[in-house]
């Protein structure tokens, strides 16, 4: 479940697909100048990549023209410029076709069928979920339901026995529907049961037909269907057929640790619009994961660099809104107060006004208070009503004692507070009109096509 942890994350392949991306987003980065030629180079490298991890075809051409019009469009967020703005909108449009973000949910007293082809992993699946929802505080309990290969029984009942799930199962019954059923009342409707059933050489009629036949009897609350990723783009074909025939509520993508090709199956989920629930990364019953496609898509672009730059992202929408308000001449002591509790410092404001073209006439000490005196005037404002702060002209003599005592801050910290308040007021005036916010707007970014 850790994404942070290296060792299942190293092992856990997309190789190529992570380095690919990597390269073509350092060179982006690199580029001297960022005109069209870099960037149908960068997209160029992104269909590349993504193609050769298998990803579907029309889906690598229509994320790559999603990503060219977005990026033309759009005015880089905050303090981003245009080529970090590329690269989150990379991000985004891969975390949209890889998956939701969804998690699985379920409980107690519900049924869930594993469907896949033979030797897709999912016996081992049975056995990994059963430990990982057992140690969510769940009573899961297994039934082997596969009559097609002789040793599925003892395979899961000694797996089982390794992590203490109780099995249902009948080794000489041919019928797994009847085993099913006897295996459900056994238990009594009591835990979460979770149901192995058989898989074929390949995607045949007598499989689909024997899934859909469970499935309509049963009805599991939720059928997963055990997706090998290395098998490519024959994923699409397992994946559409399971859907029609058990109607597929979410994958388990299995082999991830092994796999240059995870981009097939990553293409057949999204064409079946089912999420990924969890993702197999090795053989022993620990190596599998809950799946979070935003980590994901960040491990692979880089993730150091990808989350400074979501930040900034968001940075810039509090500026825009502060900006205006502040510029709108109506910039009352809630306005500094808003400020310091959003921004915890002025850094990003200070920022904003060194890029406007008339930053020199700003006096150095009002943008240059430390962050530890805005806390203070943070608590000071605390103590403030909400008509001394709209209007912090009625606050003299007597008001200014008692705001100190209630803040348990000096005197002089108040009147500092006040004079900070009246140098800023007097700085937004002097540039307080649209036209000029418009153009530091340009200049800061906004409105600034590719
Ligand atoms: N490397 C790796 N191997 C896995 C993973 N999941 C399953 N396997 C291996 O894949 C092989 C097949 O796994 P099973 O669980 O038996 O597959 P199955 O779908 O039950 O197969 P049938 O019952 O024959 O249909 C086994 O050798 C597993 O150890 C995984 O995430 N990574
Ligand atoms: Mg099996």
């Amino acid at each position: 479940m850790n994404y942070g942890d290296t060792s299942s994350v190293d092992k856990m392949v997309f190789e190529k697909l992570k380095s690919g991306l990597q390269d073509t987003v350092l060179s982006l980065r690199k580029a001297v100048v960022l005109d069209k030629k870099t960037v149908k180079e960068y997209l160029k490298g992104i269909q590349k990549t993504l193609l050769s991890a298998d990803v579907d075809v029309k889906l690598v051409f229509e994320l790559s023209k999603k990503i060219e019009e977005r990026g033309f469009l759009e005015k880089p967020p905050g303090v981003l410029d245009r080529r970090e703005n590329l690269i989150r909108i990379t991000y985004e449009a891969l975390v949209e076709l890889i998956g939701t973000g969804e998690r699985l949910q379920i409980k107690d007293g519900e049924k869930i069928l594993l469907v896949g082809t033979q030797g897709s992993g999912k016996t081992t699946t049975a056995a990994k979920l059963s430990k990982y929802l057992k140690k969510k505080g769940m009573h899961p309990k297994l039934i082997c339901a596969d009559t097609f290969r002789p040793a599925a029984y003892d395979q899961l009942s000694q797996l089982s026995e390794e992590i203490h799930v109780p099995l249902y199962g009948r080794p000489q019954e041919k019928d797994s529907l009847k085993i099913i059923k006897e295996g459900l009342s056994n238990f009594k409707g009591e835990g979460l049961t979770i149901i192995d059933s058989e898989g074929r050489h390949s995607l045949d009629e007598d499989l689909m037909r024997d899934i859909n036949k469970i499935y309509a009897k049963i009805k599991p609350e939720k059928t997963l269907l055990v997706l090998d990723s290395t098998i490519g783009q024959r994923a699409g074909e397992q994946a559409a057929a399971f859907k029609k025939a058990c109607n597929v509520d979410g994958v388990i993508l299995t082999k991830l640790d092994g796999s240059a090709k995870g981009g097939g199956a990553l293409s057949a989920c999204a064409a079946i619009k089912a999420p990924v629930y969890f993702i197999g990364v090795g053989e022993r019953l620990d190596d599998f994961e809950e799946f979070d496609s935003e980590r994901f898509v960040s491990r692979l672009i880089g993730f150091g660099d990808l989350q400074g730059l979501l930040e900034r992202a968001q940075e810039v929408e509090f500026d825009e809104d502060a900006a205006k308000r502040l510029m709108s001449g109506k910039f009352t002591l809630e306005d500094l107060y808003q400020q310091i509790t959003q921004m915890q410092n002025m850094g990003s404001l200070s920022k904003l006004l060194d890029m406007l073209p008339f930053g020199s006439k700003i006096p150095k000490d009002v943008m240059d208070v430390q962050e530890e005196k805005l806390q203070i005037f943070r608590i000071i404002m605390d103590s403030m009503t909400y008509e001394e702060k709209q209007d912090p002209g009625i606050v003299k003599r007597s008001r200014i004692d008692r705001i100190a005592v209630g803040s348990g801050r000096s005197v002089e910290e108040v009147r500092e507070l006040l004079n900070h308040y009246k140098k800023m007021k007097k700085m937004m005036k002097t540039f307080g009109d649209e036209r000029k916010l418009k153009q530091m707007m340009k200049r800061v970014g906004f409105g600034a096509g590719m």
